[in-house]
C-alpha cells in the first residue's frame, strides 16, 4: 500500500526537494504549510497537480489543522521551522513558537493516533561549535548558542520525551549547512550568488573563517527516506556533507564560478555568538543505513550556481517580496482551505 507521509514546511527549501523525492518514490505526500515569508508554492508548482499530493495551508502550532492534516498519515515528516539564525537574534519568540510549541502539538497529535514513524528534521547547530579539531557525534553534548538552535534543541528533547514516556516511534536527524535549488537567499550560498550576480556587496561576518559543513540538499532528502525507512525507533543520525569550507573561501570559489569580482567582499560586523565551527561525524548512517553521498561539494556548487543564474526570476522574486502576489491571487479567496492549486 501506498505509504502517506505528513509533511511539514513543504514549501520551504528542503521541505520541497524532500516532497518531489518522495513522490517519484511512489509515496503519497499531505504538505501542511503555514507559507511563512520562507514558504514558497512555486517551488512545488510541478507537482501541484500530482494526485498523490495535497497542500493544506496552516500552523503547526495549531491543534485544529494539524488534526485534519494528520488523518491517514503513516508517519510524519517534521521540516517547519523558523530556520534563519540571523532573524533568531532579531526575534526570538517566532522560533519559540513554531519550532518549540509547534512540534510539541505535532507530537501530541502523533501520540494520540498511535502513529508509526515521526522523523524530527534537526540540525547540527544543537551541539554549538567545535574548535580546529573533532566531529559531532550523536552523543555529543547539546549546546545551542543561538536562539535558533536552542528552539530547535528543545524541539529534540521532547521527541526524546514523547519517545520515553509515551513510547512514541520517533527519529531524530541531525543535518550540516544544506545548499542547492530552492534555497531562500537570506542564506549565505544563495545570498553570496545573487548577490554577485547582481554585482552587489558580498558581506562576510566577522574574519570569513567560520567552518560549515555543506551537504546537498538532494543527498540530505535521500538521507531522511533512508532513516524513516530503516531507522530505528527513538534514535538519532547526524548527516553531514564531508565538505568543510571556511566562508572566506566559499565565497571566493562562488566569486570565480560567476565571474565576479573579489572588490565585492565586505568584511562586516561578526554575528553575535557566531559557531567557529561545524563537522559531522556521519559513521553512524553510513554504518548502520548504509548511506551513501551521490554529490562532490565542487560539482554541486557549480550546478547550483548554474540553477540560480537559470532562474534568476525566481529569486529576484524572492528578494523583492513580489512573489507574496502569487500566494494572494492562489489563495486569497480561501487562505485556510486545502486541495489542489
Ligand atoms: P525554510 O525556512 O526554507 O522553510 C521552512 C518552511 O516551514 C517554510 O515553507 C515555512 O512556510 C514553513 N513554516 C514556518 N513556520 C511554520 C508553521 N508554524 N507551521 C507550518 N509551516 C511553517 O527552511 P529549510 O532550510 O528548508 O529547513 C527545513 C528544516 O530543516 C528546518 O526544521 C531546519 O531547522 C532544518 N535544517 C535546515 C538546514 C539548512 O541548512 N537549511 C540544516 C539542517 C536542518
Ligand atoms: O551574509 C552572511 N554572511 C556570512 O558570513 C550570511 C547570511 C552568513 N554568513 C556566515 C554565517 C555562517 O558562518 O555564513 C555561514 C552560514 O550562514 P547561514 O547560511 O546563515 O547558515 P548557518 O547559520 O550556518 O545555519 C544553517 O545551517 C544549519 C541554516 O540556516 C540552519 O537552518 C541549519 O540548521
Amino acid at each position: 500500500m501506498t505509504q502517506k507521509l505528513l509533511v511539514t514546511g513543504g514549501a520551504g527549501f528542503i521541505g520541497a526537494n524532500f516532497i518531489r523525492l518522495a513522490l517519484q518514490e511512489g509515496r503519497a505526500v499531505v504538505n501542511l504549510d503555514a507559507l511563512t515569508y520562507a514558504g514558497n508554492l512555486e517551488n512545488l508548482e510541478d507537482v501541484a497537480k500530482h494526485p498523490d499530493y495535497t497542500f493544506i495551508k496552516g500552523d503547526i502550532a495549531e491543534r485544529e489543522v494539524v488534526t485534519q492534516a494528520m488523518e491517514g498519515a503513516d508517519a510524519v515528516v517534521n521540516f517547519a521551522a523558523e530556520s534563519h539564525v540571523d532573524r533568531s537574534i532579531d526575534n526570538p519568540d517566532i522560533f519559540l513558537r513554531t519550532n518549540v510549541m509547534g512540534t510539541q502539538v505535532l507530537l501530541d497529535e502523533a501520540r494520540h493516533r498511535k502513529l508509526g514513524r515521526f522523523l524530527q528534521v534537526s540540525t547540527d547547530e544543537v551541539y554549538g561549535s567545535l574548535g580546529e579539531t573533532g566531529k559531532f557525534r550523536e552523543d555529543s553534548a547539546l549546546a545551542p548558542n543561538s536562539p535558533y538552535s536552542a528552539s530547535k534543541t528543545g524541539a529534540d528533547l521532547l521527541v526524546r520525551a514523547y519517545h520515553k514516556t509515551y513510547g512514541l516511534a520517533t527519529l531524530t536527524t541531525r543535518c550540516s549547512n544544506n545548499y542547492g535549488p530552492l534555497q531562500f537567499p537570506e542564506k549565505l550560498i544563495p545570498l553570496m550568488v545573487t548577490n554577485a550576480v547582481e554585482g552587489k556587496e558580498l558581506p562576510v561576518y566577522g574574519d570569513g573563517k567560520n567552518v560549515r559543513d555543506w551537504i546537498h540538499v538532494e543527498d540530505h532528502c535521500r538521507a531522511l527516506l533512508l532513516v524513516l525507512d530503516k531507522g530505528r525507533d527513538g534514535e538519532i543520525y547526524n548527516i553531514g556533507g564531508a565538505a568543510e569550507w571556511q566562508n572566506i573561501d566559499l565565497v571566493r570559489a562562488i566569486i570565480r564560478i560567476v565571474g565576479a569580482s573579489e572588490e565585492q567582499i565586505r568584511f562586516v560586523k561578526d554575528r553575535p555568538g557566531h559557531d567557529r565551527r561545524y563537522a559531522i561525524d556521519s559513521s553512524k548512517i553510513e554504518d548502520e543505513l548504509g548511506f551513501q553521498r551521490t554529490y562532490d561539494f565542487e560539482t554541486g556548487l557549480a550546478q547550483t550556481v548554474a540553477w540560480y543564474r537559470e532562474h534568476q526570476t525566481w529569486w529576484e522574486q524572492v528578494k523583492s517580496g513580489a512573489y507574496r502576489d502569487y500566494y494572494a491571487k492562489m489563495y486569497g479567496e480561501r487562505p485556510d482551505a486545502g486541495g489542489d492549486l
